[in-house]
């Protein structure tokens, strides 16, 4: 039972779900797109844990008109998808691809129709890889193919789109990309990172300024990846990792563009993107950003490691922790965490309005007929919505909150196993079905 019904979120609180391009589209060589770095990485053998590839995904380039269709049916009013860079400028920069455009416009067309705001992001992970063979985010001259992407896209939609995101959680796309390689384009080191982080936060509000050029009244935000982090204990060594975590997971892209410069007095390896900055860049990453989308699935809980220069700490198993519940991604259910991240958020004076676009679970979920019974995701929506009400009755300025996902989908370097969706994709028939989840939206936001 929950406590809690629609009206207690206030009239004006966004319901939505999200959804990213390379995740559902498919169709990749269809209508002039040309390949995205997640193409070749996916195609490389190794990279995806099931061999997978987005090839198909869940062939929403073609069955889009439906699939939105869910979202009204869910009784929500936003429809928060992407839009793929290489479908739209396939040479990086240069030649705008009409069709490309026209795809788009299909989809914004039928959101519309159906009474949805769309909330669009302009990069969602997928650079094109023309871009990435002349160094991807590591070249500073991405600073200005961005803007060149950003200045079609918003002179193409800006007329029907009003709701704008700049990037979609840049901590995981550098540290996963260029830290770590498990992501595309699945370079490592500090020499890949700290370049592509520079470049990014640049990119991140040179965005929004493009965006603020051309549609003039449109809501502009950017999307962060958090996690709340804790120290594993009460030493002053525990609580210097947890800070430096902190730092990575929430403050690293954040703080920039509220005009913070970086975090690097907590952090001081940070001190080492020096090099990477011009004069007058310091000025250039900070953007007045209508709104911050904050993005969380789990906490963090950090002790002191002295093998892990940088940071010096490492997270504490789940099995030491005594997690009640692990996710299919391995991932904690833990709602206060959402709640102490927003509270988090909204003590920056620069946050003005904060909008949860996205938090989700994946379960093991399974067809029986024509249902999916997903008892887990019910509660783990109803917990984090609780926690998310906490958070705006004390004053937060919490103002929507997104499902991540619409549908079961391509769940990069986990493949398609991982199903986040409150609809179900059986792949092989690509049939769909609204899972229990999906119909206790509906029931929970009808009017
Ligand atoms: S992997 C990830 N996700 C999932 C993905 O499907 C979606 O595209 C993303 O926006 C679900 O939501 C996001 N997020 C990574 C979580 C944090 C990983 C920790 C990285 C530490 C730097």
């Amino acid at each position: 039972m929950t406590t809690f019904s629609k009206s207690d979120f206030g009239p004006g609180f966004l319901w939505g779900v999200a959804t990213a391009a390379y995740q559902i589209e498919g169709a990749v060589n269809e209508d002039g797109r040309s390949p995205s770095i997640w193409d070749t990485f996916s195609h490389t053998p190794g990279k995806i844990k099931t061999g997978e590839n987005g090839d198909v995904a869940c062939d929403f380039y073609h069955r889009y008109h439906d699939d939105i269709a869910f979202i009204r049916e869910m009784n929500m009013q936003v429809h928060r998808f992407s839009l793929a860079w290489p479908r739209i400028l396939p040479g990086g920069t240069g030649p705008v691809n009409q069709k490309g455009l026209d795809f788009y416009h299909r989809v914004i067309d039928r959101t519309l129709e159906l009474g949805l705001q769309p909330w669009v992001t302009l990069y969602h992970w997928d650079l094109p890889q023309v871009l990435e063979d002349r160094g991807g985010w590591t070249n500073r001259d991405i600073v200005g193919w961005f803007s060149e992407y950003v200045e079609v896209c918003s002179k193409a939609f800006g007329d029907k789109v009003k709701h704008w995101m700049v990037l979609n959680e840049p901590t995981v796309f550098t540290v996963l990309g260029y830290l770590q390689g498990t992501h595309a384009p699945g370079r490592k080191g500090f020499g890949n990172f700290l370049p592509a982080v520079h470049h990014v936060a640049l990119a991140q509000a040179e965005g929004g300024r493009v965006l603020r050029a051309h549609v003039p009244d449109a809501q502009i935000g950017t999307t962060f990846s958090a996690s709340y982090v804790q120290p594993a204990g009460p030493t002053w060594l525990s609580r210097m990792a947890a800070a430096n975590y902190d730092v990575i997971a929430n403050r690293l892209f954040l703080e920039p563009a509220l005009g913070l410069g970086y975090p690097w007095k907590t952090t001081p390896f940070l001190l080492a993107l020096q090099r990477y900055i011009r004069p007058g860049d310091m000025e250039r990453l900070a953007f007045d950003f209508d709104f911050i989308g904050l993005q969380t699935y789990f906490r963090q809980l950090v002790r002191f490691d002295l093998l892990n220069p940088g940071t010096w700490g490492r997270e504490v198993p789940h099995a030491e922790r005594g997690s009640k519940e692990l996710t299919e991604m391995g991932w904690e259910v833990w709602p206060e965490n959402i709640y102490h991240l927003l509270k988090k958020f909204a003590a920056y004076s620069g946050v003005k309005r904060i909008i949860v676009t996205e938090n989700g679970a994946a379960f093991p979920d399974k067809l029986e007929g024509e249902q999916v019974h997903d008892p887990q995701r019910i509660q783990f929506i109803q917990d984090h919505l609780a926690q998310v009400l906490r958070a705006k009755q004390e004053g937060v300025p919490v103002e929507g909150y997104f499902y991540w996902s619409l549908l079961d989908n391509f769940e990069w370097a986990e493949g398609y196993r991982p199903r986040f969706g409150l609809v179900y994709v059986d792949y092989p028939t690509q049939k769909r079905v609204l899972k229990d989840s999906g119909k206790w939206f509906r029931e929970f936001l009808a009017n």
